[in-house]
């Protein structure tokens, strides 16, 4: 009989990027301390019916008061980078005027300890909390948010631009405007596709404005990038209905962002499908080119692909029309806690298309994970061996993906903790330490002592 090589490894390149990614809202609490006023989400998720279980991220993973808890937890994981993001309500709570420098200090501490335990600090300007008195003057669907949001970022960068390594302007724009404004599953709540379609034209304006902003004021070398989620989406069948299904959604899902912010252009095809929407007169002269300002890498968020065929689904619809042309087929096999299909090969799928479509442009998987059912035992043990089954599944997946070329620069996990599920509130865990919330109590998963283990190898074991 002979025993599986357990020293083969699946090695990823040297400089490779072993992170842990987490978000403001989802895991700072402290929602009303130090100057911090409501955010879009605060309202949100204080408003009856809209998140599971009434909850808020009021108190949420207490990160703000735990941060060097958390820090010495990466510490022992062995991450090379973290990423976080910025809670703008913090920095600059009515999103006009001077930064609070109570809120400034909460970063300058994460991020010095950060430093001191070796991990790279990568800052995300928006994860989705809106300001909500940006929000009371229209949200991301007026043009005056972007200027906003611009400001911000130089606010942010002037005063953490000699710690953090890697500036991410936005987190999910698409979630942002199209689940935000579009069916309102998440803040504000707004139900409109032409709303959405103008949120999302804001959002590439705002980024541009960012990234201008940003090189402004960092010292060389920093390096700045944007995170989208890109929709991996396959065509039920050759017939050129259903092909033309997964074209629109590709179109008001991928391209509405990856064409003005990698080409400088409207996607022409999602202006003729929209047009019993809007006629796009918010976008002015110049805004294409300020939103085409060149990053130094794209970050993608991967959970899982989608399957479409000709048809129509539900409305209020995050799609902006093509939900009447559009029907979205069940897929068979596994599922995560999320009912999200288990498919690791889209995420190989979406990084080879990356390569071609954006060559020179470096690539971050900024998240990729899974929520499942763990739960700790007596023993203080938290089983998670599906959630280790999805994370070597996909890492296994970026491996072939650079192997084909694609040039992966690193890979965050989605999430170091269990957190604020956004409109599932605390009812998914997504981390790989587990959270008791009513004692604020961390253990690891077995999930984080594998991940822990993938980083010390540098890779994979076959
Ligand atoms: C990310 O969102 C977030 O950045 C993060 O904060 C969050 O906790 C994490 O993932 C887990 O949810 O809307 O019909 O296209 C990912 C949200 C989930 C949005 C899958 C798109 C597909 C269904 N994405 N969703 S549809």
């Amino acid at each position: 009989e002979t025993r599986p090589d357990t020293t083969a490894t699946l090695r990823f390149p040297a400089g490779f990027r072993w992170g842990t990614a987490t978000a403001a809202y989802q895991i700072e609490g402290a929602a009303a301390e130090d100057g911090r006023t409501p955010s879009i989400w605060d309202t949100f998720s204080r408003t009856p019916g809209k998140v599971r279980n009434g909850d808020t991220g009021d108190i949420a993973a207490d990160h703000y008061h735990r941060l060097s808890e958390d820090v010495a937890l990466m510490r022992r994981l062995g991450v090379t980078d973290y990423r976080f993001s910025i809670a703008w309500p913090r920095v600059q709570p009515t999103g006009r005027g001077p930064a609070v420098q109570k809120g400034l200090d909460f970063y300058r501490r994460l991020t010095d300890e950060l430093r001191e335990a070796g991990i790279r600090p990568v800052a995300t300007l928006y994860h989705w909390d809106l300001p909500q008195e940006l929000e009371d003057a229209g949200g991301w669907p007026q043009r005056e948010t972007a200027y906003r949001f611009a400001e911000y970022a130089g606010i942010a960068a002037e005063a953490l631009g000699d710690r953090v390594a890697t500036w991410t302007t936005l987190n999910e724009p698409w979630c942002a405007a199209f689940l935000g404004y579009g069916n309102g599953v998440h803040a504000p709540g707004r139900t409109s596709a032409v709303d959405a379609l103008r949120a999302a034209h804001h959002f590439n304006l705002g980024h541009g404005l960012a990234v201008q902003a940003l090189r402004a004021a960092l010292p060389e070398p920093s390096e700045v990038s944007l995170t989208l989620n890109l929709h991996v989406v396959r065509a039920h069948s050759d017939a050129p209905e259903d092909v033309d299904a997964a074209r629109r959604i590709d179109a008001v899902g991928n391209r509405v962002f990856l064409d003005p912010v990698f080409h400088g252009r409207l996607p022409q095809d999602l202006v003729a499908d929209t047009a019993g929407v809007t006629d796009w007169s918010f976008v002015q002269d110049g805004d294409l080119r300020t939103a085409s300002a060149p990053v130094d890498s794209l970050g993608i968020n991967y959970y899982s692909p989608a399957e479409v065929a000709a048809g129509s689904s539900e409305s209020p619809s995050p799609w902006a029309g093509a939900e009447r042309h559009v029907r979205f087929v069940d897929l068979p096999g596994p599922r995560t806690a999320m009912d999200w299909p288990v498919d690791a090969n889209g995420l190989h799928e979406l990084l080879v298309r990356l390569r071609d479509e954006l060559p020179g442009v470096p690539l971050v998987v900024t998240e990729n994970g899974a929520a499942y059912d763990d739960y700790a035992d007596p023993s203080g043990q938290v089983k998670d061996p599906e959630r280790v089954a999805y994370l070597h599944a996909h890492l296994a997946a970026v491996r072939r993906a650079i192997e084909d070329g694609a040039d992966v620069r690193g890979y965050f996990l989605w999430s170091l903790l269990d957190n604020f599920e956004w409109a599932y509130g605390y009812s998914k865990r997504f981390g790989i330490v587990h959270v008791d919330f009513a004692t604020q109590r961390r253990t690891l998963k077995d999930s984080a002592r594998w991940y822990a283990d993938v980083i010390a190898r540098g890779g994979l074991t076959a």
